[in-house]
């Protein structure tokens, strides 16, 4: 299976994340892609080879043009506010805060357009961003070339992103912009399923009315877990696209059983709708060692579910999302891959 990756990634490299009242140094950090790639090394996986540069219009197909300008520019218009740390948004159109206007102010734009101010955005977050995407893009084509399956080994990770938000330690969504890419050259179908802890509330939303990309999550109850407000069992999708979303919330402490069990259906729905090509949206912080995740899986569940996902047939690509226990997120990440090959 082939690896794609860039060395971009370390250009996303933020001092802080607000955790707990504190800035603590980011779990999203770059030295998890350093302990996957030597696992995979260790493991006889061929060395990882760089992506193609897809440009910016394949990225444009499911991200709004303002909040790309926005990204583009906000780390040198938030310099030039002469402010010294990095930026954070403090300001949210919340509930009744619904003026529409988009702010020219950079601490208004910085708001309007994050989720979660978990994610500061720092110098070379942009081209980070856009070297993940195109790793993912990169991962698809392989799948166009006929290929069973490709690992796209994404940093910054991408679910939580919207057409229009960033937050979750994401800003350009891989999974998705691989999928729109794999539509637009020819797969009619195109299955997501989302394993991360976390729900995927970037990907659900920027195909929620759509009936051609069937979005699937499997993760923490929004009730207890990050990002609490998408991801109920009953967001099934909308209009067109109704039926074309399913979400399983799972309780806190979430049993490997209880997961396996809830993956088989997730797996048994995706077949019945028909997909002709599968992206997994990767997280591993589904293990019983992540810091901010709450489910239990052990490192040999990875591989069983691998396993499974092989024996499904769809051509797949893998795509990186989070994962933080850092000293086992080698080894998590590529038994499932791993298992795959292996069926
Ligand atoms: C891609 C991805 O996995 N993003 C996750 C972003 C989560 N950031 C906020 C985490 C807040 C965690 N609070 C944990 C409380 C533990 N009880
Ligand atoms: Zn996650």
């Amino acid at each position: 299976m082939d690896i794609i990756y860039s060395e971009t990634h370390r250009l996303r490299a933020p001092k802080f994340e607000l955790n707990g009242g504190l800035l603590v140094p980011p779990f999203e950090c770059p030295e998890r892609l350093d302990f996957i790639l030597a696992e995979a090394k260790a493991r006889g996986f061929a060395a990882p080879q760089p992506p193609s540069d897809h440009g910016l219009a394949p990225i444009q197909a499911v991200h709004d043009v303002d909040y790309l300008d926005f990204l583009a520019t906000c780390w040198d218009a938030w310099q030039a506010m002469g402010f010294k740390g990095e930026a954070i948004a403090n300001i949210f159109p919340s509930r009744r805060m619904t003026r529409l206007a988009v702010p020219s102010d950079i601490e208004g734009k910085l708001g309007y357009y994050c989720l979660a101010n978990d994610t500061a955005i720092s110098p070379g977050t942009w081209e980070a961003a856009q070297g993940s995407a195109q790793v993912a893009l990169s991962g698809a084509d392989r799948l166009i070339a006929g290929q069973r399956a490709a690992f796209a080994l994404c940093r910054p990770p991408g679910h939580h992103a919207a057409q229009d938000m960033f937050g979750g330690y994401c800003f350009l969504n891989n999974a998705g912009i691989a999928a729109q890419h794999l539509r637009d050259q020819g797969a009619a179908r195109v299955a997501i399923l989302d394993v991360d802890f976390h729900h995927g509330n970037g990907t659900q939303a920027m195909f929620y009315d759509r009936p051609d990309v069937l979005v699937v999550n499997l993760h923490g109850d929004p009730d207890y877990a990050f990002p609490h407000f998408l991801g109920g069992a009953d967001e099934r999708g909308e209009g067109a696209g109704e039926g074309a979303t399913l979400n399983y919330p799972l309780p806190e402490g979430c049993s490997f059983e209880r997961w396996f069990e809830t993956l088989e259906i997730a797996v048994s729905a995706i077949q019945a709708w028909g997909a002709e090509a599968l992206v997994v949206s990767l997280g591993v912080d589904t293990y019983e060692g992540d810091p901010i995740s709450a489910f239990k899986l052990k490192s040999a569940d990875f591989t069983t579910y691998g396993q499974r996902l092989g024996r499904f047939g769809l051509p797949t690509l893998f795509v990186m999302e989070g994962g933080y226990a850092v000293e086992a997120i080698g080894v998590n990440t590529i038994n499932v891959l791993d298992g795959f090959a292996q069926v």
